[in-house]
């Protein structure tokens, strides 16, 4: 059982996931378990605010220390050892690595920051690990929660059936081969004769060579020296 707890402003936008799809089974199997927190409940003001202006002047909003700290010393009560981590561009890229490791941790917190995102002193005192999944801003941590929640879940024993498959990109280091489906033509367009030919060491053969010549072609990086 691997369980999230997700403390964000938003907690219903984390729907998507818990009710649709690969997570929902999960969940169902009680493979996986995802507690939303909704920040404002630790507001100590009757407005239920949680941010406040930045010291040094500029335009953004901040995330406070006391709401946050107060919701995951909660946690805590529940999960002591959840591990924290903290959603944002300055963090640990997210990789199948990663997901594969923190898959192997039986509790995490995940804090969606908004806004400029939260007070330094929450990432120095309370934040285990940053992660990142990608270079770019969003408005919301959330999004990348559910991203970080769905690639980590597939790494769950029994949570992707043995149907679906796990060699999915990334999987062996390289890109995934092209995958056809019927019809064997459409509009001109042929399957390549080698996946009708029946032959599975011919086939396995043209996959993986596949797989290496668009990893070179599109992700040089992924080739290992
Ligand atoms: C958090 C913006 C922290 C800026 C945010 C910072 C991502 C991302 C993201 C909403 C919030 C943004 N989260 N991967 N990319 N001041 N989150 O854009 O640390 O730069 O995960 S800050």
């Amino acid at each position: 059982m691997m369980r999230f707890d997700v403390i964000t402003l938003f907690p219903d936008m984390f729907c998507a996931i818990k009710d649709e799809g690969v997570i929902a089974r999960g969940i169902k199997k009680s493979l996986l378990e995802i507690h939303t927190w909704q920040l404002r409940d630790f507001s100590d003001n009757k407005y239920r605010n949680v941010d406040d202006k930045s010291y040094g002047g500029g335009a953004g909003m901040v995330m406070q220390v006391k709401p946050i700290r107060s919701c995951i010393e909660q946690i805590k009560q529940k999960n002591l050892n959840s591990q924290v981590i903290y959603l944002s561009p300055q963090g640990q890229k997210l990789t199948h690595q990663l997901a594969i490791e923190i898959s192997k941790l039986e509790s995490v917190t995940l804090l969606c920051g908004r806004y400029e995102g939260v007070d330094e002193r929450v990432i120095e005192h309370d934040v285990d690990l940053e992660v990142s999944i990608g270079d770019y801003v969003i408005s919301g941590g959330e999004l990348a929660a559910m991203v970080l929640i769905d690639s980590v879940s597939r790494h769950v024993p029994g949570v992707l059936g043995n149907a679906e498959s796990l060699n999915d990109s990334f999987f062996n280091g390289l890109l995934d081969y092209p995958h056809y489906t019927r019809p064997e033509i459409i509009d001109g367009q042929k399957v390549p004769d080698v996946l009708l030919s029946g032959h599975q060491a011919n086939i396995d053969a043209w996959r993986e060579d596949q797989s290496l010549k668009s990893t070179k072609e599109k992700r040089q990086d992924l080739i290992k020296k």
